[in-house]
């Protein structure tokens, strides 16, 4: 029998012979589809839609409740205790509830979903996470007439999270999406990356995620979703309004006030590789560009 190197059983070869299994057995079209697209930058020696490495994925992160460099989150998250862990629902909804994590990944059935994930920073990965709709959570609690806007809060722990003793944002982070945002099949609750559970760097136990916006949008270690009538204050927003507006949909055309957002480095590539075009709502605009129809988009940036 070959002998297998202690170094080749990463969670990403484990990962991608279960995907070459699955695509056998004639399953996972879907996924199929993302690893041929064409190639949108000749200047780009990878495609953009290939898989980050799971390396890149876990060590290279924004999580400012762990630190503000790149590799604080890896380094400083090990001990982070996600269990037990219970996530609120409520406000203008009929039912509010309480939910632990057992009785979400009991109810709702996670499945791969590979999605780009562009920084507000200039910089991209292609994650394979593992999740559901956000919609379906949501229609546990009926939402009332008056929800218009969805509030989603991180948990605020600082003696876990050594960064919240510096005001860098308004601690706990905020984030918030319009209902129609966070009621598109895109809109994703995060249990996990590489078909294993969620990372403690990359917003374990549970996280949001929502492909055609800027990274920050996507909110990690989720204990409340409030449905609210206004529209609610981000932490961003809170820290520089002119800088992160409330919709911070992925857009070439509008800059950030300090940096052009027309190209973006995809992670992985080596600091020489040269950087490819932003797309428009990172690419997902056949899907969502009916969302903004008839919006001054860099007006509502
Ligand atoms: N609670 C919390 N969520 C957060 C952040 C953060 O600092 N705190 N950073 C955001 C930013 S700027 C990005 S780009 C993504 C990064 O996700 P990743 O580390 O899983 O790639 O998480 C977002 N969610
Ligand atoms: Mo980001």
């Amino acid at each position: 029998m070959k002998k297998i190197k202690h170094s080749e059983i990463t969670p990403e070869n484990i990962y991608k012979k279960r995907r070459s299994f699955v695509k056998k057995l004639g399953f996972g079209a879907s996924a199929l589809a993302v690893s041929s697209f064409p190639l949108i930058s000749n200047a780009s020696s990878k495609d953009r839609n290939e898989l980050t490495s799971y390396k890149d994925i876990t060590t290279y992160n924004n999580y400012y409740e762990f630190g503000t460099s790149k590799g604080d989150p890896h380094r400083n998250s090990k001990m982070f205790k996600t269990h037990p862990w219970n996530i609120s629902i409520e406000g203008e909804v009929d039912k509010p509830i309480k939910l632990s994590m057992e009785e979400i990944l009991d109810s709702f059935l996670s499945e791969e979903r590979v999605y780009r994930l562009r920084c507000v920073e200039g910089w991209s990965m292609v994650i394979p996470w593992m999740g559901f709709s956000l919609s379906k959570l949501l229609s546990k609690v009926n939402p009332t007439s008056k929800a218009k806007f969805v509030a989603f809060e991180s948990i605020y722990d600082p003696d876990q999270m050594k960064g919240q003793k510096y005001p860098v944002l308004n601690w706990p982070y905020k984030e918030g999406l319009r209902i129609d945002e966070a009621m598109h099949p895109l809109t994703t609750v995060v249990t996990g990356l590489y078909g294993k559970k969620l990372p403690n760097q990359n917003g374990a136990p549970l996280r949001i995620f929502i492909p055609w916006k800027y990274g920050f949008k996507s909110a990690k270690a989720i204990v409340k979703i409030k449905l609210v009538e206004k529209m609610p204050m981000s932490s961003w927003m809170w820290a520089s309004p002119r800088e992160y507006g409330f919709y911070s949909n992925v857009n070439p055309n509008v800059n950030h006030p300090r940096w052009s957002q027309a190209t973006e480095r995809i992670i992985g590539e080596g600091i020489w590789a040269p950087r490819v075009k932003t797309l428009m709502f990172n690419g997902y605009g056949d899907q969502v560009a009916n969302l903004y129809t008839g919006m001054d988009l860099k007006k509502f940036f």
